[in-house]
């Protein structure tokens, strides 16, 4: 009996004995455990952002770009330079590589410094919205931005203004703001992260901020969600406090004064909405570019639903009273804009269901037109955009949103005159996919805006309105052979104007027009004879070529007269329009026959 009991006592004392030797090993594990942990606690994100923002400052070479000049590096560097432009739309090897801080030359209309401005102005809130855009080029913005605020610059040398009706002297600022801070009429920066998923845009860029820039004065909203830019840009106005929202692209560099000319004519006009010259920094150079200080052009827009840019229009450059004055504007490209907040918010905002990229520039314009407001060029006001070939960041997959966007625009604003799109676009005509616009068009009633036809015929009444300035339109068809007239796809200036089989339903590529003012056109093209000037002698056999050319208006050289014969006539070469053999059409001695018989096809446009 005994041997058991001693037994167990043995085990007893191995199993204490053992319990001890794990317990030990086990303490000492957390002991080093613990130290290893304390190891990481000091590890220390900062510290790494720091070291990198050091290196990235060490690459930057003093003097490229500087001044607003294009910037070119040699050798490896230039290959490498190029490999990034071809994946990011930017040279991006060489933007990191320009000071983020560089300045530019004054490109602006020379009478812009004698302007005077008031000393208090209403206060901005800048709105930049990105994703997954170059750290560099980001920074550059905001640092183009804050430089052009500062206190200490020369254009703000007149630092005291007297106050006319009190005889108070008055100091640069805002209303109420403090007279010792370095930023005149800058309220603050927004940034609006939409959702990028490039890690330097996060940590990093949130250091920066700290470190180098006041951060007081700078806000990042960063976006749990991608949501597009029209909703990124709503979420940047939702937060904003200062007077006057003043929107960028994250890829910009504001040109010397430029904030003042656009808080100027909203503090007189609030019902202003005003755009700044948009200059084109090179995407592989970053040249600062401006071809003229004086000239300048204006938005347009395309029945496809596309923003272009148009020459002032004659009848507004009198209007205007001068070449610095605000100049109205059909249209704007939608980045670059300022606007009072109140007003922004008065007369609807965005639509915020749309989503990804593009349509909302041409929605916000037409708009502010319809419901009242007018839309400006302010020509003293001048920031450098990178116009980009492509988008380097992905969009939604599988979603033309600047098809559907503009749909929607077209649903709420263009009224008949959408047709004209869904020529374009018939497969969203009535499509769930544009979703549903009610709210929108509550906006419209609610504030009264006006039609279409009243934008066309007062805002843009140089625009081309393929259903109201013509003798006819649709289809120009040949008698002879039952083709059309058809640009072919063809693009570019002066590409040949073709004949193809009708196509059963109206097709833009078909879609012509005999003007009021005598032209064969498209929407943007008019019809030519090519060499029809020094015409000299002319065979029986002569056959030139017909070319769509960008219209001037002034009927020299294309013009052409629709018969009672039905043959078309070009008025300054006297030949007619026939059918070739090829499918271009061509300009030949005006004889019977069917070859040169064409009807026009006033087709419905549905
Ligand atoms: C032009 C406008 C742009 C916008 C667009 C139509 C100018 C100079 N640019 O195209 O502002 O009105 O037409 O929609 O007027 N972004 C986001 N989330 C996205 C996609 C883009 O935040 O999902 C940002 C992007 O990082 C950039 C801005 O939106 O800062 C405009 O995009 P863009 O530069 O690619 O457009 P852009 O200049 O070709
Ligand atoms: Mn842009």
């Amino acid at each position: 009996m005994n041997l058991p009991v001693r037994k167990c006592y043995h085990a007893a004392k191995v199993t204490f004995f053992l319990i001890l030797v794990v317990t030990i090993l086990s303490l000492f594990e957390h002991w080093r455990g613990g130290k290893r942990s304390a190891g990481a606690q000091l590890y220390d994100p900062e510290e790494e952002y720091e070291k990198e923002i050091l290196e990235d400052e060490a690459r930057i070479i003093t003097g490229l770009g500087e001044g607003g000049v294009a910037a070119h590096l040699i050798g490896e560097a230039k290959r490498l330079g190029e490999e990034s432009e071809k994946k990011l739309a930017i040279n991006v090897y060489l933007s990191d590589r320009i000071a983020y801080n560089r300045t530019l030359k004054d490109y602006r209309n020379p009478a812009c410094q004698r302007v005077v401005y008031d000393a208090e102005l209403p206060s901005a809130s800048v709105i930049l919205i990105f994703h997954n855009e170059p750290y560099s080029v980001v920074i550059r913005t905001i640092w183009s931005v804050l430089n052009s605020a500062r206190r200490d610059n020369p254009w703000y040398a007149k630092a005291n203004y007297i106050n006319r009706e009190t005889g108070d002297t008055m100091r640069l600022g805002y209303p109420g703001q403090d007279e010792k801070s370095p930023y005149v009429y800058l309220k603050e920066i927004i940034l609006v992260d939409d959702n990028s998923t490039l890690p330097e845009l996060k940590g990093k860029l949130s250091h920066y901020v700290r470190t180098r820039l006041p951060p007081d004065l700078i806000r990042i909203l960063r976006l749990p969600d991608r949501v597009g830019l029209t909703r990124a840009r709503l979420a940047g106005a939702r937060y904003a406090a200062g007077d006057v929202l003043v929107f960028l692209d994250s890829h910009c560099e504001a040109q010397i004064d430029w904030l003042r000319p656009l808080l100027q004519r909203v503090k007189d006009f609030p019902h202003a909405v005003v755009v700044p010259i948009i200059d084109v920094i090179e995407a592989s150079n970053f040249y600062y570019s401006v071809q003229d200080p004086v000239t300048f052009q204006v938005g347009g827009f395309t029945f496809m639903g596309h923003f272009t840019w148009i020459d002032v229009p004659e009848r507004e450059k009198k209007r205007r009273g001068s070449d610095i004055a605000p100049t109205w504007s059909p249209t704007m490209a939608g980045g670059l804009f300022a606007i009072n907040r109140a007003y922004y918010w008065e007369l609807g905002a965005y639509d915020e269901q749309m989503a990804g990229w593009g349509g909302e520039n041409l929605e916000m314009s037409f708009r502010i037109w319809q419901c009242g407001g007018t839309l400006e060029t302010i020509p003293c006001s001048r920031v450098g955009h990178v116009f980009r070939s492509f988008h380097p960041y992905g969009l939604p997959a599988h979603t033309d949103t600047h098809g559907i966007n503009t749909a929607r625009m077209a649903e709420v604003w263009m009224d008949d005159y959408a047709e004209l799109f869904y020529l374009h676009r018939p497969d969203l005509r009535k499509n769930p996919k544009i979703g549903d616009v009610t709210h929108r068009r509550i906006l419209r009633e609610k504030l009264k805006c006006k039609s279409f036809r009243w934008y066309l015929d007062n805002v843009y009444r140089e625009k081309f309105v393929p259903v109201r300035d013509v003798f006819g339109f649709g289809r120009f068809r040949n008698a002879g052979s039952g083709r059309c007239l058809d640009s072919l796809q063809r693009e570019g200036e002066a590409a040949a104007l073709g004949v193809y089989a009708c196509h059963a339903r109206l097709q833009p590529t078909q879609h012509f027009a005999l003007s009021l003012r005598g032209e064969l056109r498209d929407e943007e093209k008019c019809a030519e004879v090519q060499y029809a000037r020094n015409t000299g002698e002319m065979g029986e056999d002569v056959s030139r070529r017909v070319l769509m050319v960008t219209c001037h208006g002034k009927q020299r050289g294309q013009k052409w007269r629709y018969l009672p014969s039905r043959q078309l006539q070009h008025v300054d070469s006297g030949l007619c329009l026939s059918v070739g053999v090829g499918e271009e059409a061509r300009a030949r001695r005006c004889r019977r026959s069917a070859a040169q018989l064409w009807d026009i096809d006033y087709s419905e446009l549905n």
